[in-house]
């Protein structure tokens, strides 16, 4: 039941313009993250970040027209997707550590590649369903899934050169309660599974991982986790950088990492926007880990 997972730091904020969000790899290590899956019985091998391109400061805090950082996000994503895919040729557990959101258009590039029907649990605050027309911001973090999903510019639904990473039916978002117009059309044209804090209120979070996994289960041959510290409440995790209030809480968060550990479909998972420069003493990544001990199978008794 123990097994071998390998950390990828993913360091990257060129998805959106808060600093430090590229030091969330590092905040998660130094809170404790190797030890807490060692101490459960698991082997860990940290593989170091993945190579980033160099972050000009001027370009960076300049206003840019289009999708905000494009060429570094290309770079950062082709080589975020070569780590990731000899870790899954391995036969390793790859975990992500982010970085911005718009790091799994390259870990589920390298995942992706080894499965059929790949399923994909989005745990977010946001549905990061944009292109750059639907885009409020031109940040490619608010934008991966529909890139995986095969819409928007080539160069980023390309990565891995390969297109349609990851097909609408095998999507369950879950947490939202800040999603851009076009992304509520989207979703309802694509037929998404979506649960809504307001459906979490009315179902319980038991439910709505219950019913996730029933709807993945058969359909699909893996299913990745792309948590996005977000989804949580910012009274829990106020390290991040687009807070929205009225997310899910520390129990509810840790019972769903708790259903899916025990669900044994998962086979990868991406932990993202993690910020240590607006945190407070950390608090987020130290939160993150817990959940992570809950996910690969803590127990409390
Ligand atoms: N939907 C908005 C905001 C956003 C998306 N993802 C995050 N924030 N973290 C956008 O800019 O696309
Ligand atoms: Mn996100
Ligand atoms: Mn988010």
């Amino acid at each position: 039941m123990s097994k071998r997972i390998e950390i990828i730091g993913a360091p990257t904020a060129f998805g959106q313009r808060k600093l430090g969000v590229n030091f969330g790899p590092d905040a998660l290590r130094y809170a404790g993250l190797i030890e807490r899956i060692e101490d459960i019985g698991h082997e860990v091998i940290d593989k170091g970040n993945v190579q980033s391109p160099v972050l000009d400061m001027k370009k960076y805090k300049s206003e840019q027209k289009g999708l905000r950082n494009l060429e570094e996000v290309i770079a950062f994503s082709n080589n975020l997707y070569e780590s990731v895919n000899e870790t899954v040729e391995k036969g390793h557990f790859p975990l992500i550590l982010g970085g911005d959101h718009s790091l799994s258009i390259g870990s589920i590039a390298g995942i992706s590649k080894h499965y059929e029907n790949l399923g994909v649990i989005w745990y977010d605050a946001h549905g990061d369903l944009n292109t750059l027309e639907s885009s409020p911001s031109g940040n490619i973090h608010g934008m991966p899934l529909r890139a995986l999903i095969g819409e928007g510019d080539e160069a980023l639904t390309n990565i891995g050169g390969y297109k349609n990473k990851v097909k609408p039916e095998n999507v369950v978002l879950i947490g939202m309660r800040d999603l851009d117009e076009g992304e509520k059309k989207y979703i309802k044209e694509a037929g998404i599974l979506t649960y809504t804090m307001a459906d979490i209120d009315r179902l319980g979070m038991g439910q709505v991982i219950s019913e996730t996994i029933e709807y993945l289960k058969d359909k699909t041959d893996g299913i990745h986790l792309s948590l996005d510290v977000d989804a949580l409440d910012p009274v829990e995790t106020p390290g991040t950088g687009t807070i929205v209030p009225g997310g899910a809480t520390y129990r509810e968060s840790h019972l769903a990492m708790e259903m899916l550990h025990e669900s044994k479909l998962i086979v990868s998972a991406d932990l993202v926007e993690v910020n240590p420069l607006i945190d407070e003493y950390n608090k987020t990544a130290r939160l993150a880990i817990g959940l992570m001990g809950s996910f690969f199978g803590e127990k409390l008794l």
